[in-house]
């Protein structure tokens, strides 16, 4: 199995194309065998797959700020950020959260569980790193139903005049 190869994201960047395809065909099915046990949210994470692959394929976690809304589609990010041998806890008593949570791992860059919240936190983290001079990327993943929330709409607009804003990626797993 790929998987068992994967401890960090730094494990995807060594993966080819085809190694790619098959791990995320490996994670779909682990999603599937711990969801079919414990519940969870399975279309959105299932929807995701690529995406989280992708974007830890590009960003360099935890460095860069990678923001799941709702967090409800994180649980191939919690795969691949080393917390596979404990996914069989997910939404157990003391196990693996079902949305992304800071305590959890230095990868999960908000604790989430609402909707529409990730566009002003990534905001914030611009705002805050532009201040500190520092220099990393922060990437909100909304989908369309978190998207139309209200939050959203003040962070988004003020995020697109800025120079340096945040990237958003829209999942749509329906
Ligand atoms: C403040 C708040 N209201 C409502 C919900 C219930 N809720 C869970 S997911 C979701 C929207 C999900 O839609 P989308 O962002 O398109 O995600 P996808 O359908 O791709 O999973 C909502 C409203 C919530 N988590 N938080």
């Amino acid at each position: 199995m790929i998987l068992d190869k994967v401890n960090s994201p730094e494990d995807l960047k060594r993966l080819s194309l085809e190694e790619l395809l098959l791990l995320a065909e490996e994670i779909r099915s682990e999603i599937i065998r711990v969801t079919a046990q414990n519940g969870g949210h399975l279309a959105s994470s299932l929807g995701a797959v690529e995406l989280v692959l992708a974007l830890h394929r590009v960003f360099d976690s935890p460095r860069d700020r990678i923001l799941f809304d709702v967090g409800h589609q994180a649980y191939a990010h919690k795969l691949v950020t080393g917390r596979k041998d404990r996914f069989h806890t997910l939404r157990k008593e003391g196990g693996i959260s079902g949305f992304t949570k800071v305590s959890e791992s230095p990868h999960d860059a908000i604790t989430a569980g609402h909707a529409s919240t990730s566009l002003a936190n990534a905001l914030g983290m611009v705002l805050a790193r532009d201040l500190m001079g520092e220099d990393y990327h922060v990437v909100a993943v909304i989908g369309d139903g978190a998207l139309t929330g209200g939050w959203p709409s003040p962070p988004s607009t003020r995020s697109g005049s800025s120079k340096r804003g945040c990237s958003s990626s829209s999942t749509t797993t329906r």
